[in-house]
């Protein structure tokens, strides 16, 4: 994964003009996905936004293993960070963001309130990596849908403010991520999920990537989807069995690695193969289950 580049100059631009306007707004909203919690986190933006209160959303739970995303919201909540759980597609949990915030921003409403002001106006920025689901979470709040969105990374592409229903004003912000990734895990949750664009991927060796996963803590699910007899040990032979249940050969029956990739790549993201969560909070415990 050493060759590409996922952190072209609009990104660079989007993480100037968050430092810029972070001084406009009350509080920031951080939408992670719920299935990777901490590799959709930016340490670049973590530390911009550093001091200001902030939501944690853990996004796309509809898509994680409820258990473990739960999990996630006791390991990530502290004083100033409140973390919450929703779906931004059907708005499960978003009736939480505004008393959340008012929770958050009190002893400055308080102050506000002591000099006569009945009307509290809140300003948030959105903030996350691309594909998220920030201007979804948006358009919901605001019951409508003004800000653009789609099913691939980049979709955002410059800073809108948008009224919600609920008095909060809110800044979308186009997807950032961050120039060196930690580590090849890092990179590939973020590339199984979406956020980094497939049209620089090898999506052969990422679909294969993501077999070898799912077969350590989810090989039923694999078993289940694609009726398959057993997982094998190399997880390039599951994907052969996987490719040929789905009929994807060439002439003379080779596997045609392109169709099944596309394949499950999107069955992945579409959560067709069940609830799935690719990142714990306590390691151990996810090695613990594996083996186990
Ligand atoms: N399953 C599921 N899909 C979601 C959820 N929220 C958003 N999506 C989908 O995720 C995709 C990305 O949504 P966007 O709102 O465009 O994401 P974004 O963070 O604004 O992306 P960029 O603007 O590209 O940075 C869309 O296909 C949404 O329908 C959710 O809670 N569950
Ligand atoms: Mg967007």
């Amino acid at each position: 994964m050493g060759k590409i580049n996922w952190f072209p100059g609009h990104m660079k631009k989007t993480q100037r003009e968050i430092k810029e306007n972070l001084k406009l707004v009350d509080a920031v909203i951080e939408i992670r996905d719920a299935r990777i919690a901490r590799s959709s986190a930016n340490p670049d933006i973590d530390k911009l936004c550093e001091g200001k209160p902030r939501i944690i959303l853990l996004n796309k739970s509809d898509l994680s293993e409820n258990k473990v995303t739960k999990m996630w919201m006791n390991h990530l909540s502290s004083e100033n960070v409140k973390v919450l759980e929703v779906n931004c597609l059907t708005g499960k949990g978003l009736n939480q963001i505004k008393p959340t915030l008012e929770l958050l921003l009190k002893e400055k409403h308080d102050r506000l309130k002591a000099k006569g002001l009945v009307k509290i106006q809140m300003r948030v920025m959105v903030v996350g990596i691309p594909n998220v689901g920030k201007s979804t979470f948006i358009n919901k709040m605001a019951k409508n849908n003004i800000a653009k969105t789609g099913d691939r990374p980049g979709v955002t592409k410059s800073k809108q403010w948008i009224k919600t229903k609920m008095d909060i004003e809110m800044l979308d912000t186009p997807g950032v991520l961050w120039p060196k990734f930690e580590d090849d895990t890092t990179a590939l949750n973020l590339a199984f999920t979406g956020a980094i664009k497939d049209e620089i991927m090898d999506i052969e060796e990422l679909s294969f990537n993501l077999v070898k996963r799912l077969q350590t803590r989810y090989k039923d699910n694999l078993i289940e989807r694609y009726k398959i007899q057993e997982v094998n040990e190399d997880p390039l032979e599951t994907l052969n069995s996987i490719a040929r249940k789905r009929g994807c050969l060439v002439k003379g029956g080779e596997i045609d690695y392109n169709r099944i990739a596309v394949i499950l790549l999107d069955e992945f993201r579409g959560g067709k193969m069940g609830n799935i969560s690719l990142e714990y909070p306590n390691e151990d415990i996810s090695n613990e289950e594996v083996e186990g």
